[in-house]
């Protein structure tokens, strides 16, 4: 178990890779931080991060040469980071070329909801590990099609504590939080919301009936990261859907310029 945050899945970054093609082996490799020196733990830290960073740059150097929006979609679970990816690729679809990598310690379930737009998914399950890292993200694209001048989306494992701390390579982290789950969350995860650079505030259709204040939100997101944005929106009924498009549209520009 590591001590990073807990999950089991840090450990398969840990060992020696024979090549840079072999596959997880969730659970074999299971590292006991409990009989771990202190040292020798923050050791295995550095270097699982370290690692992570190289795969992270080989994956930006990646999506820069198909010129790729990239972006890990990261929120607690049932925000509706799924459901807004469906409603998305489907407006998108005409327009760009779209992909997305679901992520879940189990099931296909979201790259199914997915690939039934049409759209190209590939799903990776973590087993034990509550987020995506950088070298997985890097294998699950020999399984998608390959794509230029278009956004990828990474929809991370729901969670707003561990994907704050792995870079995938991606041009942003964007955080969804939903009216439900109360405007607090910025200041009880300032990680999450200080890494992201985007808020969506998804569900805005529930607004009338649930003790959730949009402005209070944006001032706790504000107080951890000045610098970020906010949307409200409802994956829903698809009201504040169109500003999302747009701020999607600029990036791909951006990165197609
Ligand atoms: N009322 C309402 N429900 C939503 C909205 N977006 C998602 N949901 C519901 O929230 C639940 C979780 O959605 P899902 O997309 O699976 O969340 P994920 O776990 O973040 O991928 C599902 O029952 C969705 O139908 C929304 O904008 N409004
Ligand atoms: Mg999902």
């Amino acid at each position: 178990m590591c001590s990073i945050c807990g999950c089991g899945e840090h450990e398969t970054l840990e060992h020696d890779h024979h090549d840079d093609h072999h596959h997880h082996d969730h659970g074999a490799l299971h590292a006991h931080a409990a009989d771990l020196p202190v040292t020798r733990m923050v050791q295995i830290e550095q270097n699982i991060m370290a690692k992570n960073q190289r795969y992270a740059d080989a994956n930006r150097q990646f999506f820069a040469e198909r010129k790729l929006f990239v972006i890990n979609l990261v929120s607690s679970p049932g925000s509706g980071k799924t459901s807004l990816l469906v409603k998305t690729v489907e407006a998108l679809k005409a327009e760009m070329p779209v992909a997305v990598i679901e992520g879940d310690q189990q099931t296909g379930l979201d790259a199914e909801r997915i690939k039934a737009t049409g759209v190209a998914a590939w799903q990776i399950n973590t087993g034990k590990g509550c987020h995506l890292d950088a070298h997985a993200v890097g294998h699950a694209m020999d399984h998608l099609p390959e794509i230029k001048n278009g956004v990828l989306f990474i929809e991370n494992v729901g969670n707003l504590v561990c994907p704050a701390g792995f870079d995938l390579g991606e041009a942003h982290k964007v955080v969804v939080l939903s009216t439900t789950e109360g405007e607090d969350k910025p200041l009880k995860y300032p990680d999450m919301f200080h890494a992201a650079d985007l808020m969506i505030l998804n569900k805005s259709d529930l607004l009338p009936y649930v003790d959730f204040s949009v402005a209070k939100a944006e001032t706790y997101a504000k107080q951890v990261h000045p610098g970020i944005t906010s949307l409200t929106l409802s994956a829903r009924s698809g009201e504040g859907l169109e500003a999302w498009y747009d701020w999607l549209r600029a990036g791909v520009a951006r990165v197609s310029a």
